[in-house]
């Protein structure tokens, strides 16, 4: 069993932010862990816009405090989000996600896991997992089941 807390990934390396200032997120689990996703509390600010696309990676957030709002740049739909509202990128989604009148706190799941050593490109996605491959056929096949 693993146990920790906000407080001592507060700080560490496990707490990194963006370079605009726009979210800050602390790594709770990460690739090491060896638990086959990574899980992290996401602080996103109020009033910042973001546009990400994480062509490499499936991502489940659910808000538990403050709101914003997403909006999906295939279909131009804008979702608010608030605590108890979850989103799934399963399709790679391209969004802007957007912080509203308070800062949002966000619980975020990634499959592959993130390493904490991943780079951005243009498009705001992390690189691929060492083992993408792998990560993508487990998908597949639990997808035919
Ligand atoms: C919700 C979201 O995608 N925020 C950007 C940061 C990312 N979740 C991360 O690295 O934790």
């Amino acid at each position: 069993m693993i146990v920790r807390t906000r407080e001592e990934i507060q700080g560490s390396e496990r707490e990194v932010q963006a370079a605009n200032g726009n979210w800050i997120s602390r790594r709770f689990v990460l690739d090491a862990d060896g638990a086959g996703f990574s899980f992290h509390e996401t602080i996103i600010k109020a009033g910042s816009e973001t546009r990400i696309c994480y062509k490499n990676h499936i991502e489940a957030v659910y808000c538990v405090a403050g709101e914003g709002e997403i909006e999906d740049l295939r279909s131009g739909e804008v979702h608010p989000i608030r605590d108890g509202v979850l989103y799934l990128l399963d399709q790679h989604d391209p969004h802007l996600l957007r912080g509203g009148r308070s800062d949002m706190r966000l619980i975020c799941a990634f499959n592959p896991p993130i390493t904490g050593r991943e780079t951005h490109d243009a498009d705001g996605a992390y690189s691929p997992h060492p083992r993408q491959a792998d990560y993508a056929a487990v998908r597949l096949n639990s997808r035919a089941r």
